[in-house]
């Protein structure tokens, strides 16, 4: 469709995903950890009790608008963007249950971005700069918290690609985004604040990441990245009142042959709830110490034929026990995973993935899940 000189795409995946696990996780559908079997947790679970999850969640439309020139800026090109699923978990029930069949809007993308030769800027709501990748399998809980870093939040982008050599580019960018937009921590809520600390503290979190793509006929692209942002509080927690959170990582894309893909992550970092890291737990409130872990994942994927697609991974996400006193904190998390994917044509597709986590306890017996997902997707 083209209109006054923008060109306007409609796109989307109609999408059903059909979930059986033989233990519970933290969640159905955003899975991201295994609870503990320990009767002294509350509420106690038994170590094999299994469910089930049909949902249309991930059902996703977008509009794309772009403009092949600007009046007042010669050369400039404008893309925007935005982008919705069904993926809001508010309760809209009086039982305060989250409904499975009026399920709600969630805004995934919402940004406009301005390119001129090598320059790019962003504003609005997109993927977070550090951490680029993800994982093939758990679309909703993207094996965070299990090992990958990185998701979406309000930013402003600055970007700089520069060709070196034989279509390779040198890529490099900066963005100042919003801290709490994941984890919304608000650690002194109890003394009756009311601000999320990462708003508090009147600084944006500061992202970048320097990136070499397209390398050695365009068979290998990496980059490395890192974070740093800020919390304040009103009512000091364990003696404080001011928290950081930051990281530093890696990722690598290798096409080893045209038809296998290794993708994978790395990175270490401090106070990660925000990012999707320490499975989950960002400040110790006894001690007053932000958390350290350490993880990433990795995932080799083969088009064994032309519509068929077979692939295995494997993530972690390990939190420094030294930071961390109660019993039932979680100290480690691993993910052992694969899938197959078989490409009918025309955009329709199914999907079959299987998950193994061993989350680790402190002080509590572990959890141990295997999940299964059947994935079908008409996407357009
Ligand atoms: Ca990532
Ligand atoms: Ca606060
Ligand atoms: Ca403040
Ligand atoms: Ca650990």
């Amino acid at each position: 469709l083209e209109v006054g000189g923008n060109k306007i795409t409609v796109y989307g995946t109609v999408r059903l995903d059909a979930i059986v696990s033989d233990a519970r996780l933290n969640h159905n559908q955003y899975s991201m950890w295994a609870l503990s079997h320990d009767p002294s947790v509350t509420p106690a679970i038994d170590e094999d009790d299994g469910f089930i999850d049909i949902n249309p969640r991930l059902t996703r439309l977008g509009v794309k608008v772009t403009r092949d020139s600007l009046p007042g800026w010669e050369g400039a090109q404008l893309l925007g963007l935005v982008e919705f699923d069904f993926q809001n978990r508010a309760t809209n029930e009086i039982e305060g249950l989250e409904s499975e069949s009026r399920e709600l809007p969630r805004l995934r993308h919402a940004y406009a971005r301005l390119t001129r030769g090598g320059f790019s800027a962003l504003a609005g709501q997109t993927s977070d700069l550090v951490s680029p990748l993800w994982p093939s399998v758990n679309g909703d809980g993207l094996m965070w918290n299990s090992g990958n870093l990185g998701d979406r939040r309000p930013q402003l982008r600055f970007g700089w690609e520069e060709p070196i050599s034989d279509g390779a580019t040198l890529t490099a960018a900066v963005a100042f985004a919003r801290t709490g937009a994941i984890d919304r921590k608000n650690l002194d809520a109890a003394a009756g604040d009311t601000m999320k600390d990462g708003d508090d503290s009147g600084l944006p979190m500061i992202q970048g990441r320097v990136g070499l793509a397209s390398l050695f006929e365009k068979t290998l692209d990496i980059g490395a990245w890192g974070h740093v942002g800020w919390e304040e509080l009103q009512a000091p927690v364990a003696g404080e009142e001011e928290f950081m959170t930051s990281s530093v990582g890696i990722d690598i894309k290798l096409r080893l042959l045209d038809t296998l893909t290794i993708a994978a992550e790395a990175w270490s970092g401090r106070n990660l709830g925000d990012l999707r890291g320490g499975i989950g737990q960002g400040v110790n409130t006894t001690t007053g110490e932000e958390i350290a872990a350490a993880g990433g994942w990795a995932e080799l994927a083969w088009q064994a034929a032309v519509p068929l697609t077979i692939g295995l991974g494997v993530a972690v996400d390990d939190v420094k026990d030294d930071d961390l006193t109660a019993a039932t904190s979680r100290s480690r998390n691993l993910a052992l995973y694969a899938w197959n994917r078989v490409d009918l044509g025309g955009g329709f597709a199914l999907a079959l993935e299987y998950i193994r986590w061993e989350t680790d306890y402190l002080g509590v017996d572990e959890g141990r899940a295997n999940r299964f997902n059947l994935v079908v997707t008409f996407s357009f």
